[in-house]
Protein backbone atom coordinates (compact mmCIF):
# COMPACT_ATOMS: atom_id res chain seq x y z
CA UNK A 1 0.00 0.00 0.00
CA UNK A 2 1.58 3.75 -1.19
CA UNK A 3 0.12 6.06 1.01
CA UNK A 4 0.74 8.64 -2.19
CA UNK A 5 -1.15 6.77 -4.02
CA UNK A 6 -4.22 8.40 -6.54
CA UNK A 7 -6.90 7.95 -8.79
CA UNK A 8 -6.21 9.69 -12.05
CA UNK A 9 -8.91 10.42 -14.34
CA UNK A 10 -8.14 10.65 -17.87
CA UNK A 11 -10.91 11.93 -20.02
CA UNK A 12 -10.81 11.33 -23.56
CA UNK A 13 -10.92 15.31 -24.99
CA UNK A 14 -13.70 15.27 -27.93
CA UNK A 15 -12.88 14.91 -31.51
CA UNK A 16 -13.47 17.60 -34.27
CA UNK A 17 -16.14 15.73 -36.00
CA UNK A 18 -18.60 15.16 -33.16
CA UNK A 19 -21.66 14.66 -34.78
CA UNK A 20 -25.00 12.38 -33.82
CA UNK A 21 -25.57 9.13 -36.96
CA UNK A 22 -27.61 7.06 -34.55
CA UNK A 23 -24.55 4.29 -34.73
CA UNK A 24 -25.12 2.81 -31.30
CA UNK A 25 -27.81 0.35 -31.37
CA UNK A 26 -29.22 -0.18 -27.87
CA UNK A 27 -28.11 3.36 -27.00
CA UNK A 28 -31.10 4.66 -26.97
CA UNK A 29 -29.27 8.40 -26.80
CA UNK A 30 -27.39 7.68 -30.07
CA UNK A 31 -30.78 6.33 -31.73
CA UNK A 32 -32.64 9.22 -30.46
CA UNK A 33 -30.72 11.83 -31.53
CA UNK A 34 -29.56 10.85 -35.42
CA UNK A 35 -29.64 13.35 -37.49
CA UNK A 36 -29.58 16.53 -34.66
CA UNK A 37 -26.99 19.25 -35.52
CA UNK A 38 -23.96 18.49 -33.23
CA UNK A 39 -21.56 21.02 -31.88
CA UNK A 40 -18.16 19.86 -31.52
CA UNK A 41 -16.54 22.96 -30.46
CA UNK A 42 -18.74 23.27 -27.48
CA UNK A 43 -18.69 19.50 -26.84
CA UNK A 44 -14.93 19.70 -26.25
CA UNK A 45 -15.27 22.87 -24.06
CA UNK A 46 -18.07 21.05 -21.94
CA UNK A 47 -15.62 18.39 -21.36
CA UNK A 48 -12.25 20.37 -20.69
CA UNK A 49 -14.57 22.26 -17.87
CA UNK A 50 -15.18 19.44 -16.06
CA UNK A 51 -11.81 18.43 -16.61
CA UNK A 52 -10.62 21.91 -15.13
CA UNK A 53 -13.20 21.64 -12.30
CA UNK A 54 -12.32 18.37 -10.70
CA UNK A 55 -8.40 19.34 -11.29
CA UNK A 56 -9.21 23.02 -9.62
CA UNK A 57 -10.46 20.76 -6.20
CA UNK A 58 -7.31 18.54 -6.33
CA UNK A 59 -8.17 15.58 -8.22
CA UNK A 60 -5.77 14.56 -10.26
CA UNK A 61 -6.67 15.16 -14.17
CA UNK A 62 -5.70 14.27 -17.57
CA UNK A 63 -6.58 14.03 -20.80
CA UNK A 64 -6.81 11.49 -23.46
CA UNK A 65 -6.65 12.65 -27.36
CA UNK A 66 -9.02 11.93 -29.87
CA UNK A 67 -8.63 10.15 -33.06
CA UNK A 68 -8.11 10.80 -36.91
CA UNK A 69 -11.74 11.29 -38.52
CA UNK A 70 -12.02 10.82 -41.21
CA UNK A 71 -10.90 6.81 -40.85
CA UNK A 72 -9.52 7.00 -44.50
CA UNK A 73 -7.13 3.48 -44.13
CA UNK A 74 -10.54 2.06 -42.62
CA UNK A 75 -12.44 2.77 -45.98
CA UNK A 76 -9.17 1.73 -47.97
CA UNK A 77 -9.23 -1.34 -46.45
CA UNK A 78 -12.81 -1.79 -47.46
CA UNK A 79 -12.31 -1.11 -50.75
CA UNK A 80 -12.90 2.67 -51.58
CA UNK A 81 -9.66 3.77 -53.88
CA UNK A 82 -8.39 6.96 -55.70
CA UNK A 83 -6.97 9.91 -53.45
CA UNK A 84 -8.29 10.83 -50.16
CA UNK A 85 -11.30 13.22 -51.18
CA UNK A 86 -12.13 10.22 -53.68
CA UNK A 87 -12.27 7.50 -51.20
CA UNK A 88 -14.46 10.09 -48.70
CA UNK A 89 -16.90 11.22 -51.62
CA UNK A 90 -17.23 7.13 -52.69
CA UNK A 91 -17.98 6.38 -49.51
CA UNK A 92 -20.29 8.90 -48.50
CA UNK A 93 -22.32 7.89 -52.07
CA UNK A 94 -22.14 4.77 -51.75
CA UNK A 95 -22.20 3.15 -48.16
CA UNK A 96 -23.35 5.80 -45.84
CA UNK A 97 -23.55 3.54 -42.99
CA UNK A 98 -19.47 2.97 -43.46
CA UNK A 99 -19.01 6.65 -44.00
CA UNK A 100 -20.83 7.65 -40.86
CA UNK A 101 -18.89 5.52 -38.90
CA UNK A 102 -15.53 6.25 -39.99
CA UNK A 103 -16.53 10.32 -38.85
CA UNK A 104 -17.48 8.86 -35.13
CA UNK A 105 -15.61 10.71 -32.67
CA UNK A 106 -16.78 8.16 -30.19
CA UNK A 107 -13.39 7.96 -28.87
CA UNK A 108 -13.82 10.55 -26.01
CA UNK A 109 -15.54 8.14 -24.33
CA UNK A 110 -12.26 6.48 -22.65
CA UNK A 111 -13.89 4.55 -20.14
CA UNK A 112 -14.16 2.37 -23.22
CA UNK A 113 -10.38 2.65 -24.32
CA UNK A 114 -9.44 0.41 -21.96
CA UNK A 115 -9.10 -2.13 -18.33
CA UNK A 116 -6.74 -0.79 -16.14
CA UNK A 117 -5.33 -2.97 -13.01
CA UNK A 118 -3.67 -0.98 -10.57
CA UNK A 119 0.10 -2.01 -9.23
CA UNK A 120 -1.14 -2.67 -6.12
CA UNK A 121 -3.58 -6.05 -7.65
CA UNK A 122 -1.67 -7.13 -9.96
CA UNK A 123 1.14 -10.36 -10.03
CA UNK A 124 4.13 -8.13 -11.12
CA UNK A 125 3.31 -4.85 -9.59
CA UNK A 126 2.98 -2.95 -12.69
CA UNK A 127 0.04 -1.02 -13.81
CA UNK A 128 -1.66 -3.40 -16.53
CA UNK A 129 -4.04 -1.87 -19.54
CA UNK A 130 -5.85 -3.68 -22.05
CA UNK A 131 -6.89 -1.53 -24.96
CA UNK A 132 -10.86 -2.66 -25.72
CA UNK A 133 -11.52 -4.50 -28.98
CA UNK A 134 -14.91 -3.03 -28.96
CA UNK A 135 -15.80 -4.69 -32.01
CA UNK A 136 -19.47 -4.99 -31.20
CA UNK A 137 -19.95 -1.53 -33.60
CA UNK A 138 -17.89 -1.33 -36.59
CA UNK A 139 -17.08 2.92 -35.35
CA UNK A 140 -16.03 1.99 -32.27
CA UNK A 141 -13.91 -1.06 -33.42
CA UNK A 142 -11.23 0.81 -35.36
CA UNK A 143 -10.15 2.86 -32.11
CA UNK A 144 -7.74 0.27 -30.37
CA UNK A 145 -4.63 0.58 -32.71
CA UNK A 146 -4.57 4.48 -31.96
CA UNK A 147 -5.66 4.10 -28.38
CA UNK A 148 -2.74 1.84 -27.80
CA UNK A 149 -0.16 3.61 -29.29
CA UNK A 150 -1.84 6.76 -27.26
CA UNK A 151 -1.74 4.56 -24.04
CA UNK A 152 1.95 3.79 -24.85
CA UNK A 153 2.65 7.36 -25.36
CA UNK A 154 1.43 8.68 -21.65
CA UNK A 155 2.26 5.60 -20.25
CA UNK A 156 5.48 4.57 -21.70
CA UNK A 157 7.86 3.71 -18.97
CA UNK A 158 7.52 -0.36 -18.76
CA UNK A 159 9.30 -0.80 -15.35
CA UNK A 160 5.74 0.98 -13.72
CA UNK A 161 3.68 -0.25 -17.31
CA UNK A 162 2.48 -2.99 -19.03
CA UNK A 163 0.22 -2.23 -22.51
CA UNK A 164 -1.80 -5.75 -23.87
CA UNK A 165 -2.72 -5.41 -27.27
CA UNK A 166 -6.70 -5.82 -27.89
CA UNK A 167 -8.63 -9.70 -27.72
CA UNK A 168 -9.35 -11.09 -30.63
CA UNK A 169 -12.27 -9.39 -32.41
CA UNK A 170 -14.95 -11.16 -32.33
CA UNK A 171 -18.00 -11.54 -31.01
CA UNK A 172 -16.76 -14.45 -28.00
CA UNK A 173 -14.18 -12.17 -27.01
CA UNK A 174 -16.60 -8.68 -27.04
CA UNK A 175 -14.71 -5.88 -24.53
CA UNK A 176 -15.62 -2.76 -23.98
CA UNK A 177 -12.85 -1.87 -21.33
CA UNK A 178 -13.22 0.24 -17.88
CA UNK A 179 -17.28 0.83 -18.72
CA UNK A 180 -17.75 -3.18 -17.33
CA UNK A 181 -14.88 -2.48 -14.46
CA UNK A 182 -15.05 -1.77 -10.93
CA UNK A 183 -12.27 -1.78 -8.66
CA UNK A 184 -12.88 -1.84 -4.60
CA UNK A 185 -10.34 -1.46 -2.33
CA UNK A 186 -10.37 -0.09 1.70
CA UNK A 187 -7.66 2.78 0.43
CA UNK A 188 -6.79 3.93 -3.07
CA UNK A 189 -3.85 2.31 -3.33
CA UNK A 190 -4.56 -0.60 -1.38
CA UNK A 191 -4.95 -4.07 -3.02
CA UNK A 192 -8.64 -4.68 -3.57
CA UNK A 193 -11.47 -6.38 -5.37
CA UNK A 194 -11.62 -6.03 -9.05
CA UNK A 195 -14.94 -6.52 -10.64
CA UNK A 196 -15.93 -7.60 -14.18
CA UNK A 197 -19.71 -7.34 -15.05
CA UNK A 198 -20.40 -9.11 -18.56
CA UNK A 199 -23.53 -9.27 -20.50
CA UNK A 200 -23.81 -12.65 -22.19
CA UNK A 201 -21.08 -15.91 -22.08
CA UNK A 202 -19.58 -15.54 -25.54
CA UNK A 203 -18.96 -19.31 -25.91
CA UNK A 204 -22.95 -20.52 -24.95
CA UNK A 205 -25.51 -18.74 -26.87
CA UNK A 206 -27.67 -20.59 -24.94
CA UNK A 207 -26.68 -19.04 -21.62
CA UNK A 208 -29.08 -16.38 -20.19
CA UNK A 209 -28.49 -12.79 -22.60
CA UNK A 210 -30.43 -9.97 -23.90
CA UNK A 211 -33.14 -10.23 -26.35
CA UNK A 212 -33.77 -6.88 -28.06
CA UNK A 213 -30.29 -5.25 -27.96
CA UNK A 214 -26.59 -6.63 -27.97
CA UNK A 215 -24.61 -7.15 -25.02
CA UNK A 216 -21.47 -5.71 -25.87
CA UNK A 217 -19.08 -7.61 -23.25
CA UNK A 218 -18.63 -10.64 -22.60
CA UNK A 219 -17.37 -13.25 -20.02
CA UNK A 220 -14.16 -14.46 -21.66
CA UNK A 221 -13.35 -11.13 -22.61
CA UNK A 222 -13.59 -10.17 -19.02
CA UNK A 223 -11.66 -13.31 -17.87
CA UNK A 224 -8.93 -13.03 -20.61
CA UNK A 225 -7.93 -9.44 -19.28
CA UNK A 226 -8.08 -10.62 -15.54
CA UNK A 227 -5.95 -13.59 -16.55
CA UNK A 228 -3.37 -10.90 -18.91
CA UNK A 229 -3.42 -8.20 -15.92
CA UNK A 230 -2.75 -11.41 -13.58
CA UNK A 231 -4.91 -10.78 -11.03
CA UNK A 232 -5.57 -13.04 -8.05
CA UNK A 233 -8.33 -14.98 -8.64
CA UNK A 234 -9.37 -14.68 -4.82
CA UNK A 235 -10.07 -11.14 -5.08
CA UNK A 236 -11.47 -11.33 -8.66
CA UNK A 237 -15.17 -11.26 -9.43
CA UNK A 238 -17.27 -11.81 -12.60
CA UNK A 239 -20.83 -11.02 -12.73
CA UNK A 240 -23.59 -10.81 -15.42
CA UNK A 241 -25.30 -7.47 -16.01
CA UNK A 242 -29.22 -8.14 -15.90
CA UNK A 243 -30.48 -9.06 -19.64
CA UNK A 244 -33.69 -7.33 -19.11
CA UNK A 245 -31.59 -4.27 -18.29
CA UNK A 246 -29.49 -4.31 -21.44
CA UNK A 247 -32.71 -4.67 -23.17
CA UNK A 248 -33.91 -1.37 -21.39
CA UNK A 249 -31.13 0.45 -22.50
CA UNK A 250 -28.05 -0.31 -20.14
CA UNK A 251 -25.56 -1.17 -23.25
CA UNK A 252 -22.74 -0.65 -20.21
CA UNK A 253 -22.12 -1.89 -16.50
CA UNK A 254 -21.44 2.05 -15.91
CA UNK A 255 -25.13 2.65 -17.25
CA UNK A 256 -26.65 1.47 -13.98
CA UNK A 257 -23.82 0.92 -11.07
CA UNK A 258 -20.79 2.71 -10.16
CA UNK A 259 -17.83 2.01 -7.46
CA UNK A 260 -15.20 3.86 -5.61
CA UNK A 261 -13.17 2.58 -2.65
CA UNK A 262 -15.54 0.10 -0.68
CA UNK A 263 -18.75 1.59 -1.84
CA UNK A 264 -20.82 -0.15 -4.78
CA UNK A 265 -23.66 2.43 -5.92
CA UNK A 266 -26.26 0.66 -8.23
CA UNK A 267 -29.60 -0.04 -9.09
CA UNK A 268 -31.32 -3.14 -7.45
CA UNK A 269 -32.08 -4.65 -11.23
CA UNK A 270 -28.15 -4.18 -12.21
CA UNK A 271 -26.94 -8.16 -12.10
CA UNK A 272 -28.15 -10.94 -12.53
CA UNK A 273 -28.39 -12.79 -9.11
CA UNK A 274 -28.03 -9.44 -7.44
CA UNK A 275 -27.85 -10.80 -3.63
CA UNK A 276 -25.20 -13.40 -4.51
CA UNK A 277 -23.30 -10.80 -6.47
CA UNK A 278 -23.83 -8.74 -3.04
CA UNK A 279 -22.25 -11.38 -0.85
CA UNK A 280 -19.52 -12.85 -2.90
CA UNK A 281 -18.42 -8.46 -3.43
CA UNK A 282 -18.77 -8.19 0.54
CA UNK A 283 -16.84 -11.56 0.99
CA UNK A 284 -13.40 -11.41 -0.77
CA UNK A 285 -13.52 -7.32 -0.55
CA UNK A 286 -13.96 -8.41 3.76
CA UNK A 287 -14.94 -5.52 6.40
CA UNK A 288 -16.31 -2.51 5.33
CA UNK A 289 -18.20 -3.25 2.03
CA UNK A 290 -20.63 -0.78 1.79
CA UNK A 291 -23.50 -0.54 -1.16
CA UNK A 292 -26.28 1.52 -2.06
CA UNK A 293 -28.89 -0.28 -3.99
CA UNK A 294 -31.65 2.22 -5.19
CA UNK A 295 -34.79 0.49 -5.16
CA UNK A 296 -37.44 0.92 -8.56
CA UNK A 297 -39.63 2.76 -6.38
CA UNK A 298 -36.97 5.30 -5.63
CA UNK A 299 -35.45 5.58 -9.33
CA UNK A 300 -36.68 3.88 -12.05
CA UNK A 301 -34.22 1.83 -14.63
CA UNK A 302 -35.96 4.18 -17.61
CA UNK A 303 -35.16 7.40 -14.82
CA UNK A 304 -31.62 5.69 -14.77
CA UNK A 305 -30.84 5.67 -18.22
CA UNK A 306 -32.12 8.88 -19.18
CA UNK A 307 -30.11 10.92 -16.31
CA UNK A 308 -27.50 8.88 -16.10
CA UNK A 309 -27.58 8.77 -12.27
CA UNK A 310 -25.05 5.83 -12.24
CA UNK A 311 -22.90 7.22 -14.96
CA UNK A 312 -21.11 9.39 -12.10
CA UNK A 313 -17.90 9.90 -10.68
CA UNK A 314 -17.58 8.95 -7.17
CA UNK A 315 -14.48 10.91 -5.46
CA UNK A 316 -12.19 10.87 -2.62
CA UNK A 317 -12.21 14.03 -0.47
CA UNK A 318 -9.51 14.88 1.56
CA UNK A 319 -11.64 14.18 4.78
CA UNK A 320 -12.34 10.62 3.05
CA UNK A 321 -16.16 11.48 1.91
CA UNK A 322 -16.86 11.25 -1.49
CA UNK A 323 -18.56 13.40 -3.88
CA UNK A 324 -20.67 12.50 -6.27
CA UNK A 325 -20.18 13.91 -10.00
CA UNK A 326 -22.99 13.96 -11.47
CA UNK A 327 -24.67 15.22 -15.43
CA UNK A 328 -26.97 17.99 -15.31
CA UNK A 329 -30.20 15.22 -16.31
CA UNK A 330 -30.00 14.53 -13.16
CA UNK A 331 -30.75 17.73 -12.18
CA UNK A 332 -33.67 18.02 -14.18
CA UNK A 333 -35.44 15.06 -13.67
CA UNK A 334 -37.52 15.96 -10.34
CA UNK A 335 -37.37 12.38 -9.49
CA UNK A 336 -33.75 11.83 -9.62
CA UNK A 337 -32.69 15.00 -8.09
CA UNK A 338 -35.27 14.45 -5.04
CA UNK A 339 -33.96 10.67 -4.84
CA UNK A 340 -29.69 12.64 -5.02
CA UNK A 341 -29.98 15.11 -2.76
CA UNK A 342 -31.87 12.91 0.17
CA UNK A 343 -28.98 10.36 -0.45
CA UNK A 344 -25.91 12.96 0.05
CA UNK A 345 -27.52 14.57 2.89
CA UNK A 346 -28.13 11.64 4.85
CA UNK A 347 -25.28 9.58 3.96
CA UNK A 348 -22.03 8.97 6.29
CA UNK A 349 -19.57 9.10 3.40
CA UNK A 350 -21.06 10.65 -0.14
CA UNK A 351 -22.17 13.87 0.97
CA UNK A 352 -21.89 16.28 -2.07
CA UNK A 353 -23.09 16.70 -5.65
CA UNK A 354 -21.30 17.81 -8.28
CA UNK A 355 -23.15 18.95 -11.01
CA UNK A 356 -21.83 19.30 -14.96
CA UNK A 357 -23.33 20.16 -17.74
CA UNK A 358 -22.51 17.49 -20.51
CA UNK A 359 -25.12 17.63 -22.73
CA UNK A 360 -23.10 17.20 -25.95
CA UNK A 361 -21.69 13.82 -24.90
CA UNK A 362 -25.02 12.82 -23.15
CA UNK A 363 -27.27 13.09 -26.34
CA UNK A 364 -24.90 10.14 -27.18
CA UNK A 365 -25.21 8.58 -24.13
CA UNK A 366 -22.13 9.32 -22.66
CA UNK A 367 -22.18 11.00 -19.02
CA UNK A 368 -19.49 12.14 -16.41
CA UNK A 369 -18.07 8.40 -16.32
CA UNK A 370 -18.10 7.38 -20.01
CA UNK A 371 -16.04 10.25 -20.15
CA UNK A 372 -12.97 8.94 -17.87
CA UNK A 373 -10.75 6.36 -17.50
CA UNK A 374 -9.52 5.70 -14.38
CA UNK A 375 -6.09 4.86 -13.47
CA UNK A 376 -4.61 4.42 -10.02
CA UNK A 377 -1.16 5.64 -9.61
CA UNK A 378 1.01 5.55 -6.61
CA UNK A 379 3.61 7.91 -6.58
CA UNK A 380 6.50 6.18 -8.63
CA UNK A 381 3.91 5.78 -11.09
CA UNK A 382 2.73 9.74 -11.43
CA UNK A 383 6.28 10.37 -11.79
CA UNK A 384 6.11 8.39 -14.95
CA UNK A 385 3.43 9.75 -16.57
CA UNK A 386 3.99 11.85 -19.74
CA UNK A 387 3.45 15.33 -17.70
CA UNK A 388 2.33 17.33 -20.73
CA UNK A 389 -0.90 15.10 -20.55
CA UNK A 390 -1.57 16.14 -16.74
CA UNK A 391 -4.37 19.24 -16.87
CA UNK A 392 -2.99 22.01 -14.88
CA UNK A 393 -3.88 25.68 -15.66
CA UNK A 394 -1.41 26.22 -18.12
CA UNK A 395 -2.38 23.25 -20.34
CA UNK A 396 -6.31 23.89 -19.85
CA UNK A 397 -5.67 27.72 -21.26
CA UNK A 398 -3.85 25.95 -24.09
CA UNK A 399 -6.37 23.47 -25.21
CA UNK A 400 -9.29 25.61 -25.08
CA UNK A 401 -7.29 28.06 -27.56
CA UNK A 402 -6.48 25.05 -29.67
CA UNK A 403 -10.27 24.04 -29.32
CA UNK A 404 -11.04 27.66 -30.04
CA UNK A 405 -9.09 27.64 -33.35
CA UNK A 406 -9.78 24.37 -34.88
CA UNK A 407 -13.34 23.27 -33.69
CA UNK A 408 -16.62 23.85 -35.61
CA UNK A 409 -19.73 24.96 -33.51
CA UNK A 410 -21.66 22.96 -35.81
CA UNK A 411 -21.44 19.47 -37.38
CA UNK A 412 -25.07 18.58 -39.50
CA UNK A 413 -24.99 15.42 -41.35
CA UNK A 414 -23.99 17.17 -44.76
CA UNK A 415 -21.00 18.95 -42.96
CA UNK A 416 -19.45 15.76 -42.59
CA UNK A 417 -18.94 14.66 -45.94
CA UNK A 418 -17.36 18.33 -46.51
CA UNK A 419 -13.49 17.13 -47.58
CA UNK A 420 -12.14 20.07 -45.82
CA UNK A 421 -12.47 18.09 -42.71
CA UNK A 422 -9.48 15.70 -43.63
CA UNK A 423 -6.83 18.76 -43.55
CA UNK A 424 -8.75 20.77 -41.02
CA UNK A 425 -8.30 17.33 -38.59
CA UNK A 426 -4.82 16.54 -39.23
CA UNK A 427 -3.32 19.88 -38.62
CA UNK A 428 -5.73 20.03 -35.44
CA UNK A 429 -4.26 16.94 -33.92
CA UNK A 430 -0.76 17.79 -35.25
CA UNK A 431 -0.89 20.34 -33.31
CA UNK A 432 -2.28 18.39 -30.42
CA UNK A 433 0.30 16.25 -30.65
CA UNK A 434 3.28 18.18 -30.24
CA UNK A 435 1.20 19.95 -27.35
CA UNK A 436 0.97 16.85 -25.40
CA UNK A 437 4.16 15.85 -26.99
CA UNK A 438 2.69 12.46 -27.92
CA UNK A 439 5.12 11.49 -31.14
CA UNK A 440 3.44 10.20 -33.58
CA UNK A 441 0.06 8.35 -33.04
CA UNK A 442 -2.35 9.28 -35.74
CA UNK A 443 -2.23 7.52 -38.92
CA UNK A 444 -1.26 10.60 -41.32
CA UNK A 445 1.92 10.92 -39.04
CA UNK A 446 3.53 7.39 -39.02
O1 LIG B 1 -20.43 3.27 -27.46
N1 LIG B 1 -22.02 6.31 -28.22
C1 LIG B 1 -21.15 5.54 -27.33
C2 LIG B 1 -21.34 5.96 -25.90
C3 LIG B 1 -20.38 5.28 -24.99
C4 LIG B 1 -20.66 5.53 -23.55
N2 LIG B 1 -19.68 4.91 -22.74
C5 LIG B 1 -19.89 4.32 -21.55
N3 LIG B 1 -21.09 4.04 -21.11
N4 LIG B 1 -18.86 3.99 -20.85
C6 LIG B 1 -21.41 4.05 -27.50
O2 LIG B 1 -22.56 3.66 -27.64
C7 LIG B 1 -22.85 7.07 -30.38
C8 LIG B 1 -22.27 7.63 -31.67
C9 LIG B 1 -23.35 8.07 -32.65
O3 LIG B 1 -24.44 7.53 -32.63
O4 LIG B 1 -23.03 8.97 -33.48
C10 LIG B 1 -21.83 6.29 -29.54
O5 LIG B 1 -20.94 5.68 -30.08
Amino acid sequence: MDAMANEWNFDGLVGPTHNYSGLSFGNIASAKNQGVVANPKLAALQGLAKMKALADRGWKQGVLAPQERPNLAALRALGFSGDDVAVLKTAARDARPVFNGVMSASSMWSANAATVSPSANTADKRVHFTAANLNNKFHRSMEHPTTSRILRAMFADDKCFAHHAALPSCPQFGDEGAANHTRFAPRIGAKGVEFFVYGATGFDPSAPAPKKFPARQTREASEAVARLHGLDTSVTVFAQQNPDVIDAGVFHNDVIAVGHRELLFCHDRAFANQAAVFAELREKFGEGFVVINVADADVSVEDAVSSYLFNSQLLSKPDGKMAIVVPDECRTNPRVWTYLQGLVTSHPVLNETLVFDLRESMMNGGGPACLRLRVELNAAEANAVNPNVVLNDTLYARLTTWVEKHYRDRMADADLTDPALITEVRVALDELTSILKLGSVYPFQL
